[in-house]
């Protein structure tokens, strides 16, 4: 019997007694007793009727059992698919009806909501708190802490993760082990990470960036993570002198770089420092190296594609650029139109193949046939040109797609909420930048009614509707929106106009 990524990540460290995971508030947990962990919490997927092939959601809070629980879906031989914790009710029923799962995990606090969107699905509701509490563990002492893991080959799904579309519903992307596993080792072999790192995780991980970029690496080389709840200024300053290693978006080194504690002496013991999600301002890059002696080492990747490319652990990590492809992955710069391949260091769509490439979106073929080519390609959205040295730089994007603080959201999908409210003639949605998120939402209404009124329903609407990071944190009501002689809104005219402000 053989499991891909389980034989690769988990099983090697089942007598191995080094730290895995510690953090601040509870025991560390090493790498022998999280096999364990994850064998029992096995038993449990299956005691609740989790089958090979079947999906389980997750939306919890970040701990250790979390992590296990990736593990134990993986040698259950399911699909794990985690969900941001941010999502509300609306969101949620969504991804759980299109998903369909045999099990889902929830915070106690969403257990009612939760139970209501499983019951037609008959999935089984657990719960998992902050503190590692909740039905999903209550009895794992009980259980045993072998599980023969389940066949899986290297083309079966491990992971089920959704991302936003430009025209409407959400798509999730299927990962096979072998996407994982196969990007996991480049990682690990060009950022030469060994378990004599010490990483600092304070991403989420119900994200590519956190759960697979970090703690794939982290399991294939046996580092030992600092595991944080959430980013915190305070925390990270504390833990830099004491780690080698760290994974952010960029807004976690413009923080960084706000505080005064940031010196060469701090990072003495730090050998590399990783950004990716968002774009890094070149002036960022330039002045953490100035401060710090490190050059931010920036890569590029995507929920579909994993990590696409990076700059060079060893030569020169060029600021504004995200590098060259990783190890088997191949890019091409076409022309969005025609699909040509575009002349040298000329600006084009950037298209991905290679082993790190997902096998489609989730029951959706055409979705997969737009973006997906027969040859291979995948149709990042993404606008990009490669210098004669080999560095790729994106310079836009082709996708109505806002990126604020590392977290993608589609404008379309406040814009249908807007213009759902009563008084709301239409409304768009644009991203305009921002020092701490590097893009912030605006948006611009137009109402037919007093706008206070409006305002007010608007509020409610988004509230209720959609998770915090998708609000926008300001509106401009106007009488009209700008348009083409096509009569397609000018959103370039927008950002252009309110990012002066
Ligand atoms: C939090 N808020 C955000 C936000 N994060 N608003 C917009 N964008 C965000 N990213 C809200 C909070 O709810 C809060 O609302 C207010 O903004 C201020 O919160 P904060 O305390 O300052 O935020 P914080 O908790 O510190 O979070 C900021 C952050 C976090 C940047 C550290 O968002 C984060 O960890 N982002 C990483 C996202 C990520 O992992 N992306 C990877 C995707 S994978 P209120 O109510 O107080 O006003 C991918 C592929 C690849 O892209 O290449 O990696
Ligand atoms: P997601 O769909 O959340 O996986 O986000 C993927 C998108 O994030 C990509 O298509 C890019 O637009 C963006 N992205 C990721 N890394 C970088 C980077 N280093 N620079 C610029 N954009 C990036």
């Amino acid at each position: 019997m053989t499991n891909h990524l389980y034989d690769h990540l988990i099983a090697p460290h089942h007598s191995n007694d080094d730290v895995f995971l510690e953090c601040s508030e509870r025991d560390p947990l090493t790498y022998r007793e999280f096999v364990r962990m994850s064998a029992r919490l096995a038993h449990v997927l299956r005691a609740s009727g989790f089958d090979v092939g079947d999906r389980i959601v997750v939306q919890a809070p970040k701990t250790f059992e979390m992590v296990a629980l990736y593990a134990a879906a993986l040698q259950a031989g399911g699909v794990f698919m985690p969900l941001n914790t941010a999502y509300k009710r609306d969101e949620l029923a969504y991804f759980i009806a299109d998903a369909r799962p045999s099990v889902i995990v929830c915070d106690p606090a969403s257990e009612v909501t939760i139970a209501e969107l499983a019951e037609p699905l008959g999935a089984a509701v657990l719960t998992l708190d902050g503190d590692g509490s909740g039905s999903l563990t209550a009895n794992l002492d009980a259980m045993p802490d072998e599980f023969a893991a389940a066949d899986r080959t290297a083309h079966d799904l491990a992971g089920l993760l959704y991302t936003s579309g430009t025209t409407g519903r959400s798509k999730g992307a299927m990962m096979s082990h072998d996407n994982l596993l196969s990007n996991a080792v480049s990682l690990v072999e060009g950022w030469q990470i060994t378990k004599s790192d010490r990483l600092i995780h304070a991403l989420p991980i119900f994200h590519t960036h956190g759960l697979f970029v970090a703690l794939n690496t982290a399991l294939l080389s046996g580092l030992r993570v600092n595991f944080m709840a959430k980013f915190d200024l305070d925390a990270i300053i504390a833990a830099l002198p004491n780690s080698t290693l760290m994974m952010g978006v960029p807004t976690f080194y413009t923080r960084l770089l706000s505080d005064g504690r940031l010196t060469k002496e701090l990072v003495d013991g730090m050998r590399l420092f990783i950004s990716g999600s968002a774009p890094l301002l070149a002036e960022t890059h330039v002045e953490f190296t100035a401060r710090t002696g490190h050059a931010i080492l920036e890569r590029y990747g995507m929920t579909e594609t994993n990590m696409i490319t990076s700059n060079p652990y060893v030569g020169d990590r060029r600021a504004g650029t995200v590098g060259m492809p990783l190890p088997g992955v191949e890019i091409e710069i076409t022309d969005p139109e025609t699909g040509q391949l575009v002349k040298d260091d000329q600006v084009g769509m950037i298209e991905v193949r290679g082993p790190n490439v997902f096998k489609g979106y989730w029951e959706m073929p055409e979705k997969t046939a737009e973006e997906l080519r027969d040859t291979g390609f995948f149709i990042t959205g993404d606008l990009g040109k490669i210098s004669d040295d080999g560095y790729l730089s994106i310079v836009g994007r082709a996708k109505d797609l806002i990126i604020t603080g590392g977290y993608n959201v589609y404008p379309k999908e406040i814009e249908d909420v807007l213009n759902d409210v009563d008084g709301v003639i239409e409304s768009a949605v644009v991203g305009i930048p921002d020092l701490d998120f590097g893009e912030a939402i605006v948006a611009v209404v137009v109402v037919d009614t007093d706008a206070d009124r409006v305002a007010e329903r608007i509020d409610d609407a988004i509230t209720g509707r959609l998770a915090r990071f998708k609000h926008p944190r300001r509106y401009e009501f106007v009488g009209e929106l700008p348009r083409n002689t096509m009569g397609k809104v000018q959103k370039n005219v927008l950002r252009e106009n309110y990012s002066s402000d």
